[in-house]
């Protein structure tokens, strides 16, 4: 299902008039409204190829209809959402579940859609259809040698797909720990993971970086063999300058500061990229912006702070992808949302008079602080967002299109009712 420009041109001219007046009133009282635009047309973020159906719990999962079969179908949803809001120009393999059936193919398609390859994804938390060796008990810090060959021998094979379609980075998210005390010597579980890293690290081309993604809790419910930021930080260090820290926003403790993480990474250079989603609990994979909107405006503060500093390119510079799974929204409009919901977020924080915010800090006036914080929390950036989908060639209103173009039916008749995606 494809929705053409023509057609994104033709809603745009009906909301056209109401932008504009939005976006003349915002604009008329901000000093560089130029540079946000021409940050947020830059800005991209990658999707998930493992979001595109529904999701579910062990207590259950309900079908949206219309998910995609295979890799050509989820890369066809993807560019849609791209020629929506032309902010979803990356996809993100997780590997078994999207094994390309030809490489050069999948690359063709992809370019069609104006995509490129994020970081690629390995997958050693379920064991695979005639898999050897199981990961019940983990794989990199697994007591047993060849379980440990194993999931190295994975994540170079996950490399090679990367380097085929182009991506330039691996995402390595480890289930591994024990769900019982006296079950794990944890030092050993280290060495034998940082060890298992470092033949996965040997493997990768020059210009590859490989994220470790740290987790706080589940599958396991014990301990993590990377927990936390600083465990992951530690590995990444012992690791070599191609190593960095991933940061999913649902894999942290309750009430963890996770925009000073953020800031101590990236001062660190040890900060690669993030998984986006929102959470009230635990990993809960909701909507980006959908529960703390203010935490995500806080951790974009921190981002703009700790990038400028050291003159990096905002839209390059770290790896920017969604992490989320739908049990209840259908896929595609979660997606726009939660793409939507970092938008807004960053241009906020593009709003913030970070010369007075230092003055203030400098003279310890909290107050005056937190006023130019929520000041620009609290300027409503949405016409900033859609002009920069309009000078995109982009839609003003993308959830607007996808309704009335009714795609989720079309896509039902297209691919019938019962369809499940690959994927959480
Ligand atoms: C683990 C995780 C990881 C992915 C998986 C789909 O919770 O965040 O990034 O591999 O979700
Ligand atoms: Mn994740």
């Amino acid at each position: 299902m494809q929705v053409s420009k023509e057609q994104v041109q033709e809603y745009n001219q009906h909301l056209l008039k109401e932008h504009q007046r939005k976006f003349e009133f915002i604009s008329s009282g901000l000093i560089n409204v130029e540079d946000i635009l021409k940050k947020l047309v830059k800005f991209q973020v990658a999707i998930p190829s493992w979001a595109l159906g529904s999701g579910g719990t062990r207590f259950g999962r309900f079908s949206i209809g219309g998910e995609p079969r295979n890799l050509e179908e989820k890369i066809e949803d993807i560019g849609l959402l791209h020629a929506l809001n032309r902010s979803s120009g990356a996809i993100s393999l997780h590997i078994p579940w999207d094994i390309p059936s030809s490489a050069s193919n999948i690359k063709t398609l992809a370019a069609q859609n104006d995509l490129r390859f994020d970081a690629m994804n390995s997958n050693t938390f379920q064991d695979q259809p005639g898999q050897e060796l199981s990961y019940k008990f983990g794989s990199m810090q697994h007591v047993d040698k060849a379980v440990r060959q194993q999931a190295i021998d994975h994540n170079v094979e996950v490399i090679k797909y990367g380097i085929e379609l182009g991506s330039s980075s691996l995402t390595v998210w480890l289930s591994d720990g024990s769900n019982f005390p006296g079950q794990l010597n944890f030092r050993k579980a280290f060495q034998n993971t940082l060890e298992s890293l470092k033949e996965v690290y040997a493997a990768l081309p020059n210009d590859w970086k490989i994220f470790v993604e740290y987790k706080a809790f589940e599958p396991n419910f014990y301990s993590m063999t990377v927990g936390d930021w600083g465990q992951s930080l530690l590995y990444a260090t012992k690791l070599g300058d191609k190593a960095f820290t991933l940061v999913d926003l649902g894999h942290h403790l309750p009430n963890a500061n996770i925009e000073q993480i953020v800031s101590l990474l990236l001062m660190e250079k040890k900060l690669g990229g993030f998984h986006f989603n929102d959470s009230k609990y635990g990993d809960d994979d909701l909507t980006v912006g959908s529960i703390r909107p203010y935490q995500l405006f806080l951790i974009f503060n921190e981002l703009i702070e700790g990038m400028d500093a050291r003159g990096m390119d905002h839209a390059a510079d770290l790896a920017w992808m969604i992490d989320a799974s739908h049990n209840i929204k259908d896929p595609l409009e979660d997606l726009l949302q939660s793409v939507e919901a970092i938008m807004i977020a960053y241009a906020q924080a593009l709003l913030i008079d970070r010369k007075k915010l230092s003055e203030v800090q400098n003279s310890n006036d909290v107050v005056a602080a937190q006023e130019i914080l929520q000041t620009a929390f609290r300027t409503d950036v949405r016409s900033l967002v859609a002009e920069a989908r309009l000078r995109n060639k982009g839609a003003i209103d993308p959830l607007f299109v996808y309704r009335n173009e009714k795609i989720r039916e079309h896509l039902i008749k297209e691919r019938g009712a019962k369809t499940v995606a690959t994927g959480l």
